[in-house]
């Protein structure tokens, strides 16, 4: 069997490419693409967040916030290897990403506004991170597929802490309760946006669901996440900022008004609220911590030459 026709027979018996397979050119491109930007966005997305720690409103809630941030980070190393076995180095991508070359999601261009929106985060932004990721724990890049199914584990328990911020707002003062509405109104829309450009639209999803890098497309993953969870802002009392959204009897599925495209894709091509802040902050947090680089560096240059004349 040549190269090729063992790729197409892993991926026709739904088993794993791995790094040293033969693999087309494009799917190692569209999975060097996705695993980055996906990497990116668990590091980014460590900001919105980390801008709360200082001002948690208890220690049981600092310890479980400061946590989730450290887990983000690790999603993101655990994704830097895994591209890293496609054969592109960490500092490649950091570059890539300083320089806006590759994406980060969307929603992290948005600011934490109030306590409220660290619960509506784990709720409503890890709750549809996870949608996308059990769908991901299918795709067809072993690395990718096996770094999935542990950050899977580490953000459903994100999803639950948020939730459980949520539901002590919902049960608060009419304040806390004013608190968690607003930080609801403003994070609907970009969560489902972060489900990307509707099928029809979108520019990757038929290649990469015949490579199997995509297993869900972008349309069906957002109804799932709608319809899971709508029911759950109602148990909380809440309302959603969009007066078209409706249970269809026909489909059995809740049906929306328009997702508004427009900020979508100002947000995407770096326009959003905080698209400048976001990387000028990683920018420079790489920069600081150049010395720690260069320090283990030495450190391990060290060791490993008195290893050899050992
Ligand atoms: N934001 O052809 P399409 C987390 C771009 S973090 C920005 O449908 P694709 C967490 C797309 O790149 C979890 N750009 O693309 C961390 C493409 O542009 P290019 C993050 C977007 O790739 C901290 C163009 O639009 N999860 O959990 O087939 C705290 C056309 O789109 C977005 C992932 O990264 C967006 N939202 O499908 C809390 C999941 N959407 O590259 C939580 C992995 C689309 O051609 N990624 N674009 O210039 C994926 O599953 C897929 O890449 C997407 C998009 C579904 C997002």
């Amino acid at each position: 069997m040549t190269g090729e026709e063992q790729f197409e027979a892993t991926i026709q018996a739904d088993d794993k490419v791995e790094p040293r397979d033969w693999m087309p050119e494009g799917y190692r491109k569209t999975l060097v693409r996705q695993i980055a930007q996906h990497a990116h966005s668990e590091i980014i997305g460590m900001q919105p967040e980390g801008n709360w720690i200082t001002r948690a409103p208890t220690l049981m809630r600092k310890a479980i916030l400061m946590a989730k941030v450290q887990d983000e980070a690790g999603h993101g190393l655990y994704l830097y290897s895994a591209a890293e076995t496609l054969g592109v180095s960490r500092d490649e991508l950091q570059h890539l990403l300083h320089t806006g070359k590759q994406k980060y999601s969307s929603i992290f261009n948005y600011p934490t506004l109030s306590w409220a929106d660290i619960g509506v985060i784990g709720w409503l932004v890890d709750g549809a991170a996870i949608v996308n990721q059990i769908a991901l724990q299918g795709t067809s890049y072993g690395p990718y597929a096996r770094a999935m199914v542990r950050i899977c584990k580490e953000e459903s328990f994100h999803q639950r802490q948020g939730y459980a911020i949520c539901l002590a707002l919902a049960q608060g003062s009419e304040e806390q309760q004013a608190m968690l509405q607003d930080a609801v109104n403003r994070w609907w829309w970009p969560s489902l946006m972060m489900f990307g450009p509707h099928d029809a639209e979108s520019t990757h999803t038929e290649e990469s669901m015949a490579w199997k890098i995509k297993r869900v497309s972008n349309d069906e993953l957002r109804h799932h996440f709608i319809d899971q969870t709508v029911p759950q802002g109602q148990y909380l009392g809440l309302t959603f900022p969009d007066p078209d959204l409706r249970f269809d009897e026909e489909t059995g599925h809740w049906a929306i008004g328009d997702i508004d495209w427009d900020e979508f894709w100002a947000v995407v091509k770096g326009n959003g609220p905080l698209n400048r802040e976001r990387i000028a902050n990683k920018v420079k947090a790489w920069d600081d911590g150049a010395w720690v680089r260069q320090a283990a560096a030495a450190y391990a240059d060290k060791h490993s030459r008195l290893a050899e004349s050992a």
